[in-house]
């Protein structure tokens, strides 16, 4: 088989925030993206408004540079549990990973995920201790850490050999050896040129490829985007679509594209072993294989985990529905949602048999949420509501996921936590102390890990961290309940006074402030003990004929509190919904009407 020796393809993995996306502007400044003197953007390849915003990955995005005559892809993968389908779906798009570690955090939860999921492909990984700038930084431990993680993962004597390079993404160093002159990351590129792979694809085969990402173009749309398993195309070009259940369409290649820089670019053909991107079929999905011959079996696709946790959505049937959003019907919400999937590969829409309520799987509430959020911004209204976990029956027995779970807190919060977790069925396994921090590893229903950051950062004044990993399906562990507090809801409609907040804020925390618009089942509080208290937010001042005493003073009322949508999704009760419309987050009743709502109680006994 002839190969093409001057192409490497990577994928660089890691835990959340541990230098993934700056260490891909490193490889762009030195890969030539960038005219000499000319700075480059900061995290340039998290180029999705979301992404800027919230400061990490959503997307695994890939994008290539020039080193001596190589031409290197690169795709820059997502940190974030939530977005752990992005790096299952490109693991057949490259031959090797860079598996970053901070160098003072070491290796975490989703570090073992990614890394056990690319030693299962058989890929080589290139360990690269990041952040050794950081006080506290250690990274002769964590070259220990990294090594006890690869046996523990079963990495195969080739794997386990693996390169280790130690640098700071961040000031544009990577060293082979921690005494070395830290000059630029000249080393990273020779290690990757030395020890991945090239592509093992024919270059005189017949072309084929299988479909891992799905990108769009202005001009010709739908843009298809794999590694060339063999062969190649140009443009004009005639080839087959084949579908994950062997359906076939024939199909001109409009356009080939190649990915470098910030951007992609035109190119004549598409040859085997690199990463390209091909236009001319309108309905192309992420799984499907595209080839030059008809009788072509569908390429195997990676085995993607399966979805833990599942939400509604609904359309919003609140009094104040339309008012804000564009697309507000079942209709427009379904196609929405059943577009997602075909580019998301880790989320699942199903019809419901309510009408107008769709079920929705995904891998945990950040996830959801960024897809409430992008239909937000894309003038939706929609209703969510808590997520559940997806349940399943072993030999007649209910089981629920379970997950491995590592809290990091100061030592003085630790008895509130203790209590917390075992309320939520978690049980420790271990616990270590290290310079007055705290770091516990525990084994907990799914189930319970939903709200309990928000119990951490409140306990720890912000300073826990946790991150989970999912284990197992177990028997159900018993009642969870994970919401201690009830809610102040609106008995009417109409516009918050100041005069009535103010003789409500010793019921309760208040959500919202004077003069906004709220109507009957709106939360508008929390009341501290476990049951919902109906609330009037909107009578007026009565009006007397006497001035008294305080009037003319302006109320002054505590600031409300705010939860982001990610939070409020976690918050709710599961008899509750958050209506999200482009520019409110309203948190409600299910049941708006306090006498329908008694009743279904009751009913539900
Ligand atoms: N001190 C220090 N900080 C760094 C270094 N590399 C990255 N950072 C910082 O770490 C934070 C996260 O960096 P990112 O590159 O976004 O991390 P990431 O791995 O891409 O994160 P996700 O994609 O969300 O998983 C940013 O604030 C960076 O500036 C480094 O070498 N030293
Ligand atoms: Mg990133």
């Amino acid at each position: 088989m002839k190969v093409n020796n001057d192409i490497r393809n990577i994928a660089i993995i890691a835990h959340v925030d541990h230098g993934k996306t700056t260490l891909v502007d490193c490889l762009m400044q030195e890969g030539g993206v960038y005219r000499e003197n000319q700075q480059g953007q900061e995290r340039a390849m998290d180029s999705m408004d979301l992404e800027r915003e919230k400061g990490i990955t959503i997307k695994a995005k890939n994008t290539s540079v020039h080193w001596k005559g190589k031409t290197i892809n690169i795709v820059d993968t997502p940190g974030h549990a939530d977005f752990g389908g992005e790096v299952e779906r490109v693991m057949k798009m490259v031959d090797g990973v860079l598996l970053l570690v901070d160098a003072k955090d070491g290796p975490q939860a989703q570090t073992r995920f990614v890394l056990r999921k690319a030693l299962a492909h058989g890929l080589k990984p290139i360990v690269v201790v990041n952040k050794i700038d950081r006080d506290f930084a250690d990274p002769e431990r964590v070259h220990d850490q990294v090594l006890e993680l690869l046996l523990e993962l079963d990495a195969d004597e080739d794997q386990f050999d693996a390169p280790f390079l130690y640098g700071s993404a961040k000031n544009g160093f990577m060293v082979k050896n921690l005494e070395d002159a830290q000059e630029n990351i000249t080393p990273l590129f020779e290690t990757v040129v030395e020890n991945i792979p090239a592509p093992q694809a024919d270059i005189e085969g017949e072309f084929r490829m299988l479909i891992s990402n799905i990108d769009w173009d202005n001009y010709v749309g739908r843009v298809a985007v794999g590694k060339v398993l063999s062969g190649q195309v140009e443009t004009g070009g005639k080839i087959f679509r084949v579908k994950k259940d062997g359906a076939r369409e024939r199909a001109k290649i409009t356009k080939v594209f190649e990915y470098t820089g910030l951007g992609s670019s035109e190119s004549a053909q598409g040859e085997a072993g690199n990463i390209v991107g091909i236009a001319g079929f309108d309905e192309v999905n992420i799984g499907e294989t595209l080839c030059f011959t008809q009788e072509q079996e569908p390429l195997p696709f990676v085995e993607i985990d399966p979805p833990t946790i599942q939400m509604e959505f609904a359309v919003n049937d609140g009094p104040l529905a339309g008012r804000d959003g564009k697309l507000v019907t079942s209709r427009q919400i379904r196609e929405r949602l059943f577009r997602e999937v075909k580019t998301n590969v880790s989320i699942q829409a199903e019809d419901s048999d309510k009408s107008g309520v769709f079920n929705v799987s995904a891998r945990g509430a950040m996830q959801i949420s960024v897809l409430v959020e992008t239909m937000r911004r894309e003038g939706f209204e929609v209703l969510v509501s808590r997520p559940t976990v997806i349940t399943r029956e072993v030999d007649g027995k209910i089981h629920e996921p379970f997950e491995t779970l590592w809290i990091e807190l100061p030592e003085d919060c630790m008895g509130g936590i203790m209590e917390n977790l075992s309320n939520r069925r978690g049980q420790m396994t271990n616990m270590e102390t290290r310079n007055g921090t705290i770091f516990l590893e525990a084994e907990i229903p799914t189930r319970g890990i939903i709200g309990l950051e928000i119990d951490l950062v409140n306990a720890t004044s912000g300073h826990g961290i946790m991150s989970h990993l999912f284990k197992e399906y177990r028997p159900m562990a018993g009642e969870i309940t994970t919401r201690l507090t009830g809610t102040l809801v609106s008995m009417a409609a109409g516009k918050t006074t100041a005069y009535s907040l103010a003789a409500l804020e010793d019921r309760g925390k208040l959500f919202v402030t004077a003069g906004v618009e709220v109507y009957e089942g709106m939360i508008i509080g929390e009341n501290p003990r476990a049951s919902d208290i109906p609330v009037n937010p909107v009578k007026p001042k009565q009006l007397t004929n006497f001035r008294s005493q305080g009037d003319g003073k302006a109320i002054q009322l505590s600031p409300p509190v705010h939860f982001s949508l990610e939070r409020s999704i976690e918050y709710i009760a599961p008899d509750e919904f958050v209506e999200a419309t482009p520019s409110f987050l309203r948190l409600r009743k299910r049941v708006l009407n306090a006498t329908l709502r008694k009743r279904s109680e009751r009913v539900r006994g």
